[in-house]
């Protein structure tokens, strides 16, 4: 991999990478002819009927079995949070509504059945959330294959004052994939078909129960990208992405969810269909209502089918991971790339120095640069025509070089490289926890100021007792990483055990921070249970008022998603 050394002209002084950067922990890749993104993870087909795992992905780079990270048992919600009350209106789950979900779905394995045996350990991975944070009581997941069963669950569950809890991959990091009481799991994970794809249009239609993976591996067949990607592409589901609206990493180049959909089907409450599946471009008869289910967490309808405009695929890929001296270099690398690279930038990703240490604790992984820098950068170009997107990586890199603006670099020259250029970025949120717990928080900030706040919480930290390297301290460190391209900060507070003393410490103030400056308490995860009490930070009263209005039309008895969202 060359190394790009500060010099003027850049290029002529590219050295042979540090041999020492390869990573032995990650299982690679042959097929080193395959776009990058394509080939970054194993395939996910095994996992097509297989139960939520506590490790998102399978994703190479994932450090799949964790020898030192502390298993520790999960509390439930309900006791983490003892200010959350079932709501008494809901009915308990009985053996004959348990005999009439069985006679329904038909099959002993669309229903894990904890009312009639004790079915705790299979229940566990349905009730735990990614982050080993949340922790509900359900007795019953059921598992449908059609819409018509989602129908049916529905209107039966309504008619019962039965609550329900959506869901797919089970890898949200706000706890709004996993009950907090006993609500009804409805996994999406058998309504896995591809039901078309034009090669013309681009256009894809499919369950919601897809997984990331396999949407993407089945666009790329004909030279298309889905518009979305992730660190937990080989375990989330399409439909959970759309719920989410996920932003991921080359929002910056395809744009969200609200854009790229164009029709879905959804199961409301009630057992309504919804067939909104069009795949128009453009639709222009009445209100858009499908945009209520993108983002809507699973408050308002189950989705089970999606249509979605796939781009094509671009050829040349180029990967690029810099270090620099400071934000304000940080700030004008990102200038000059949009400046330069335009058309042809598909991520702009920011890593601080103690997300890439935390990265290489948990990970065992060799970092890429040999020296330590405060900020790292990820540059991703995507192109159609190879010799033009060099000349112009080439011509930006002399710049940044030149200018002092970065102070180190690499560019990857193989597939594997460029998966390994990723990882480093990618596996900071796995990293974020490995030590034993993390608080997560995802913002919008506008840029000047989006890593003020990370200086601000360390200080907080360093100032109150709470951060040290013993176990004696809860909290390890403080890391500031994201999508720089999207204003969009990951502040993770990376912990060796959940500690109500290190959430007091950092809510609501951190939210307060970003209210000031006209930040979003969300930028891309969602509301969930995480965020439910703070929405006022981000939006005014009336924006709160009529989306309770809106709720309450779709669900009006508040069987879903209860205690979340809003
Ligand atoms: P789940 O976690 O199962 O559910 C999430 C929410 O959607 C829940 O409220 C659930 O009730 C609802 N839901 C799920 N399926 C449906 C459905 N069919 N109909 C209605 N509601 C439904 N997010 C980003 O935005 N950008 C990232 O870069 C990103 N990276 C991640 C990296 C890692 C390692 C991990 C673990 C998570 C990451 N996430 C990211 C968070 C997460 O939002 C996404 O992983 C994903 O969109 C969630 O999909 P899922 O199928 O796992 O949904
Ligand atoms: C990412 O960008 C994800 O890596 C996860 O959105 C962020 O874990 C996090 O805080
Ligand atoms: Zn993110």
């Amino acid at each position: 991999m060359p190394s790009i050394h500060r010099a003027v002209p850049a290029l002529r002084r590219l050295r042979l990478a540090n041999t020492a950067f390869q990573q032995p922990a990650f299982v690679t890749l042959q097929a080193a002819a395959r776009p990058a993104y394509q080939i970054r993870y194993q395939h996910a087909e095994a996992q097509q009927e297989a139960a939520p795992t506590t490790s998102a992905s399978s994703a190479d780079h994932a450090p799949q079995d964790q020898p030192d990270r502390p298993q520790s048992k999960i509390k439930p919600t309900a006791e983490s949070y003892p200010n959350l009350k079932r709501d008494s209106r809901f009915k308990e789950v009985t053996a004959e509504d348990v005999k009439f979900f069985k006679e329904l779905l038909g099959s002993e394995s669309a229903i894990i059945d904890g009312v009639n045996q004790d079915a705790s350990e299979d229940l566990e991975a349905f009730n735990a959330d990614w982050m080993r944070k949340y922790r509900g009581q359900t007795k019953v997941v059921l598992k449908p294959e059609s819409t018509e069963q989602v129908s049916k669950i529905m209107k039966y569950c309504n008619d019962n004052l039965l609550a329900v809890n959506p869901q797919g991959g089970n890898t949200g990091l706000v706890g709004g994939s996993v009950p907090v009481f006993d609500e009804i799991v409805i996994n999406l994970g058998r309504m896995n078909k591809i039901h078309s794809f034009d090669e013309v249009s681009g256009i894809l239609v499919a369950d919601a129960g897809v997984i990331l993976q396999q949407a993407d591996d089945h666009a790329a067949k004909s030279g298309h990208i889905f518009p979305l990607d992730l660190g937990a592409k080989g375990s989330c589901q399409i439909g959970g992405n759309v719920a989410t609206n996920a932003g991921g990493l080359r929002l910056i180049r395809y744009g969200s969810m609200h854009g790229n959909i164009l029709g879905l089907e959804a199961v409301l409450p009630d057992g309504t269909i919804m067939d909104d599946l069009s795949k128009l471009r453009k639709n222009n008869t009445g209100y858009d209502l499908k945009q209520l289910f993108i983002g809507g967490e699973g408050t308002i309808g189950i989705i089970t089918k999606i249509s979605i405009l796939c781009p094509q695929r671009s050829p040349a890929v180029n990967v690029a991971y810099f270090g620099l001296e400071s934000y304000e270099k940080v700030q004008q690398a990102f200038r000059e790339a949009k400046k330069q690279l335009s058309e042809i930038l598909s991520a702009f990703e920011l890593m601080d120095k103690q997300s890439q240490q935390l990265y290489h604790r948990a990970t065992g992984n060799k970092l890429p640069l040999q020296n330590e820098h405060p900020f790292y950068c990820l540059i991703e170009t995507s192109g159609s025509n190879t010799d033009h997107d060099s000349e112009k990586l080439n011509t930006f890199l002399e710049h940044v070089m030149g200018e002092e603006i970065v102070s180190d670099g690499v560019v990857a020259e193989n597939e594997t490289q460029v998966q390994n250029l990723w990882a480093c970025r990618e596996g900071i949120s796995e990293a974020g926890q490995h030590f034993g717990g993390v608080y997560k928080y995802d913002l919008s900030i506008p840029l000047p100021q989006l890593y003020d706040l990370v200086n601000e919480t360390r200080e907080r930290f360093q100032n109150n007792g709470l951060m040290g390297d013993t176990e004696d301290f809860p909290v390890l460190d403080v890391i500031g990483y994201g999508h720089m391209g999207d204003s969009n900060l990951h502040l993770n507070i990376a912990t060796r055990r959940y500690d109500k003393e290190v959430e007091k410490a950092i809510e609501p103030w951190v939210y307060e921070w970003v209210a000031k400056r006209n930040g979003s308490i969300s930028a891309e995860h969602g509301l969930g249970l995480a965020k439910k009490e703070f929405i006022g930070y981000s939006r005014s009263e009336t924006m709160i008022r009529l989306m309770k209005q809106i709720k309450g039309l779709y669900d009006p008895n508040g069987i879903m998603n209860p205690y979340k969202y809003i």
